[in-house]
């Protein structure tokens, strides 16, 4: 029996040597599911060991973003920029060998930002810390990927990131898997399947051991989509591209490396000049979608001085934990006046979905002192 890294390898070099065409594409679309099937087993091996833990960084702050990109890129140069912390630079690679956080104000909000070492090839597989750094990624609400002009080969990072289960800049695919344990597995959708059929949906699934239940595609989904969902454990991550030492590209460079990377939409800067790090916080605060919520006690006017930062889909218990300690305990509803309410005063439950510039009071079981605030 050959090691599970030895099936991985097999199964990948496969994916490779085959042709996609219509006669073969599901074949690859059950090697696909093979090879996640095998790349979740390692997990679970990893994990086992006590490895892929991470580095045991406590996230602070409204929110938390990492640094990632290929080692002396500049990262530890834009932290220290960013948030006056001083993590080492170097000139070398591999500087940077454990996470530096650091804080930057945002309005209201505090971002907590991490510095981490440098991904290489072949990270996931745990080359160079790489299951370390993976671990903490996953955990971010935001990735900042800092490339260096001279080595702008995004796809084989972003690829690093996705063999680690992390999606960029996706969302979640609108896929419905629903297990059960007899009557067969049954496949229906919502929308036209142009990508993949039932019968080879079915097929995916096995590989995953799913033989009863049903799945329901209400989006046009592809093999990878399902196969992230049959799999289960990815993230879905928002990201920003930024290409460091902009200072040392002509324009015409420049321009040609904005055109290569129009998909992406990147930010020039330089850490080490401090230019165009302004755009870059800007950018940085919006795609975290902050959101204020105005605290209302009973009885008297909202405290509009202070508002609590949340971030865009938060609920209501997102609030809770802001607050001390004993309102989530003793929670037992809340009201709520702005635009997530349907009508002013409206009641909700601890998973109502707020909005920006929301008042709201929170009530608490009877009997419960309320914490003077
Ligand atoms: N020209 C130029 N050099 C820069 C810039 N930012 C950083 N550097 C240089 O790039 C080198 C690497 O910088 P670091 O900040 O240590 O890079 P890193 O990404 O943290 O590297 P690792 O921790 O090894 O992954 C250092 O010599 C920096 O001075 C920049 O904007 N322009
Ligand atoms: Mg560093």
């Amino acid at each position: 029996m050959s090691s599970l890294e030895e099936q991985i390898a097999a199964v990948e070099e496969e994916i490779r040597n085959t042709a996609y065409n219509k006669a073969t594409q599901l074949h690859i679309g059950r090697l696909k599911a093979k090879l996640a099937v095998l790349r979740l087993e390692r997990e679970t091996r990893a994990k086992g060991r006590g490895g892929g833990t991470g580095y045991g960084v406590r996230k602070s702050g409204h929110a938390t973003v990492g640094l990632v990109g290929y080692p002396s890129t500049g990262k530890s140069t834009l932290l220290n920029r960013l948030t006056q912390t001083e993590s080492e630079t170097g000139a070398y690679d591999f500087t940077t060998v454990s996470i530096i956080p650091g804080m930057l104000r945002w309005g209201g909000a505090s971002i907590q930002i991490l510095d981490m070492p440098g991904l290489i090839p072949g990270a996931a597989k745990g080359r160079g810390r790489g299951r370390e750094v993976l671990s903490v990624v996953r955990s971010c609400d935001l990735i900042l990927f800092l490339i260096d002009p001279e080595h702008p080969n995004l796809r084989a990072l972003t690829n690093e990131l996705e063999g680690a289960g992390v999606r960029v800049n996706q969302r979640p695919p609108r896929i419905v898997v629903q297990r059960s344990d007899r009557g067969g597995l049954t496949v229906s959708s919502t929308v036209r399947l142009t990508h993949l059929g039932s019968g080879a949906a079915a097929q995916i699934a096995r590989e995953f051991g799913v033989h009863n239940g049903s799945i329901v595609f209400r989006e046009d989904a592809t093999v990878d989509q399902l196969i992230d969902v049959l799999a289960g454990n990815r993230v879905y991550v928002p990201a920003l591209f930024v290409l460091n030492k902009a200072e040392l590209l002509t324009p015409a460079e420049r321009t040609r490396l904005a055109a290569d990377l129009r998909g992406f939409d990147p930010i020039f800067i330089s850490a080490k000049n401090q230019v165009g790090l302004e755009e870059l916080i800007d950018r940085l605060g919006h795609a975290l979608h902050f959101i204020r919520v105005f605290v209302k006690p009973p009885g008297r006017p909202p405290d509009l001085d202070e508002p609590v930062i949340l971030r865009k889909g938060d609920p209501v218990s997102a609030l809770l934990r802001r607050l001390p300690s004993d309102l989530d305990r003793t929670f037992r509803s809340a009201q709520v006046w702005g635009r997530s309410a349907r009508f002013p005063g409206q009641t909700v439950g601890r998973d109502h979905v707020l909005a920006d510039e929301d008042i709201v009071t929170v009530l608490i079981a009877r009997g419960a002192a309320r914490p003077a605030s």
